[in-house]
């Protein structure tokens, strides 16, 4: 189990939560001495910052950007009288990649992944009633023995600098929000949710774990503040009549409030929504509610313009309101699981999620993406790096689904993303992460990862542990991309015809297709990079979509450009979005649009 608790921080009678967001100071550390010059008590010559944000863009020098070590952040947090004798945390919604966290030079927790909250608990060290100063100290450099994977190597002028093995800038710092917290001795420390459906009814099994002996008492509020159901004890059966079930597209949320009770006293009250809903892998199927569904959507990334990763409510509310507009119905959180509100936002929307852990470039290039299909082999799972690597990811996967597992939207989780799944040395690995999955989730969502171009079904190792089969496919892009598309649609069914011949019985679902765009550009006939071959291309892909009856959703990539790192594959970035950066349509966007309202739920 989690030292901290990973559930959100709420407001309620009994607990008080504080944004930390705003300016604070910011230093690089290039030669790594700050904690030897005694940074820990606070920053020298501190510039300001925002948070939560990457810290990348907002300079306007290339050795700021491209920085890889130790990076700095302090502010001042004023701690209430009142909250003494509570427990006092700071919860970071995530500092990446790896964190320490001093309160008045007190060193008070250490994490480690760069994609996951956690929480720093301040209680015996804070100051009450005064002011307190946190300092953290972040790295974001990259190794083999932390996910995402990657290396960080040393140029001649002595300056470090990121490789990353995947496709996406290396965007670090504090990231997301950052809270300070106040909740009772005796709290709510984790609840858990698993939904039956009987006739008009519904059955939520839940339990509650809590830090003291107090009775527990469930309550279920329906929209309209209606009591519905209430049960007693830390484990129960909430019974709810005529359930309002979470549809897709058409989201339900009940209240679930959980008091910890001592007589008519309450000490200690922890609300959150939640949709009721039933997700499963039957056949070729994926049910939710025992009704199929196909998947409509994107491959997404936290990225958006001067903020780079960091979370931006306003950014988030557009990319809904355009995933609404083009009829989509679902998205995989590639290559990390996002921000908490983001989950908080698709619960509220109906969306279906697939869940990743930030397990990406397990297979060592820097252009995975192409090297795949040149069959390079790289003996990833067979380096000495591997146990640590395993045990980061195990943890990652703990984290992941502690914090994700009650949200209706999620509806599976990605175990990795294009990993090396071409050597035996892959499956033990794989069968660790997967059985970790399976064991953490009540709900025991399907479990999948993305198949890279040389995972076939001839070659791939480890498909089999998958519960949806998802796979990332460059037909026309990578391979055979132009004037050969006709050999890139040969080929491409001709892989699909061995799929369908191993006769797995099992839904498959593209998570990534898709092709390089550049907004300007038209171009008759086409050529790649214009927006008449995004289409081709796509129209090509679709085609073979709708001739496989296993074939459960397209998850195009991406929603919208992002920044990756610069290289002469890179036009400053990944273009393959249907939107721009600034989120605005390409003309694919209207071809989407077209096929996916017009594509039945279960297609
Ligand atoms: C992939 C990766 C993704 C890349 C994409 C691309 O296979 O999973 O991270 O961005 O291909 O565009 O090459």
């Amino acid at each position: 189990m989690l030292q901290y608790s990973m559930l959100y921080p709420k407001q309620s009678v009994s607990r008080r939560t504080v944004s930390m967001d705003g300016m604070w100071k910011f230093s690089l550390d290039p030669e790594g001495k700050g904690t030897e010059n005694g940074w820990t008590d606070g920053i020298p010559q501190a510039d300001l910052i925002p948070v939560p944000a990457s810290f990348q863009d907002f300079y306007t020098d290339k050795d700021t950007r491209e920085y890889a070590g130790d990076l700095w952040y302090e502010t001042d947090v004023f701690v209430p009288e009142e909250y003494a004798g509570k427990n006092v945390a700071i919860r970071f919604g995530c500092a990446t990649h790896r964190a320490e966290v001093y309160l008045n030079g007190v060193h008070v927790t250490s994490h480690v992944g760069g994609f996951l909250p956690f929480m720093a608990d301040i209680t015996n060290v804070a100051r009450y009633n005064a002011v307190n100063k946190v300092v953290v100290k972040i790295n974001n450099e990259l190794s083999e023995t932390n996910i995402p994977c990657g290396k960080t190597k040393v140029l001649s002028n002595g300056k470090k600098m990121n490789s990353p093995y995947f496709d996406f800038f290396n965007y670090s710092g504090l990231q997301r929000p950052v809270k300070l917290v106040a909740y009772p001795k005796e709290y709510v420390f984790d609840l858990t949710v698993d939904h039956r459906i009987n006739g008009r009814d519904a059955d939520v099994s839940y339990s509650v774990v809590t830090t003291g002996e107090h009775p527990v008492e469930v309550t279920v509020y329906d929209e309209d503040g209606r009591e519905v159901a209430v049960s007693q004890g830390k484990e129960g059966i909430l019974h709810i009549e005529n359930a309002h079930l979470w549809q897709v597209r058409n989201a339900y949320l009940y209240t679930f409030t959980v008091r910890i009770k001592d007589e008519e006293e309450v000490l200690d009250e922890y609300s959150e929504e939640i949709g009721v809903r039933t997700v499963e892998v039957k056949g070729k199927d994926i049910l939710i509610n025992g009704s199929p569904v196909y998947l409509k959507g994107f491959g997404k990334h936290e990225d958006s313009d001067i903020v780079g990763r960091g979370f931006h409510i306003g950014v988030m509310k557009r990319d809904f309101e355009c995933m609404k507009w083009i009829g989509a119905n679902s998205f995989r959180t590639s290559h990390y699981p996002y921000s908490d509100e983001i989950y908080q936002m698709a619960d509220r929307e109906g969306f279906l999620v697939i869940d990743e852990v930030p397990a990406v470039g397990l297979f060592e290039s820097l252009m995975n993406f192409m090297e795949a299909s040149t069959g390079k082999k790289t003996a990833f799972f067979a380096k000495d790096t591997i146990p640590e690597l395993l045990e980061n990811h195990l943890h990652a996967v703990e984290e992941m689904i502690t914090r994700d597992k009650n949200h209706a939207c999620v509806i599976a989780w990605s175990l990795l993303n294009e990993p090396e799944t071409t050597d035996e040395a892959a499956v033990p690995y794989f069968e660790k992460v997967f059985a970790r999955a399976h064991e953490l989730d009540v709900q025991k969502r399907p479990r999948t990862f993305a198949l890279i171009m040389n995972s076939l079904p001839d070659t791939c190792k480890c498909y089999h542990l998958a519960d949806v089969i998802s796979m990332n496919r460059y037909y026309g892009w990578y391979l055979m991309g132009g004037y050969e598309m006709c050999d890139a649609e040969a080929a491409f069914r001709a892989e699909m015809d061995k799929w369908a011949g191993k006769n797995l019985d099992r839904p498959f679902v593209f998570t990534e297709y898709g092709a390089d765009t550049y907004a300007a550009e038209h171009k008759l006939p086409s050529v790649m990079w214009s927006q008449e071959y995004q289409k081709e291309y796509l129209e090509m892909c679709h085609r073979v979509f709708d001739s496989y009856d296993f074939i459960k959703g397209e998850q195009v990539w991406n929603f919208a450009d992002f920044q990756t790192t610069e290289g002469i594959m890179r036009v400053n970035g990944n273009k393959k979005g249907i939107f721009t950066r600034q989120r605005q349509p390409k003309d694919a966007a209207f071809y989407f649009k077209e096929r996916w309202e017009s594509l039945p739920l279960d297609h």
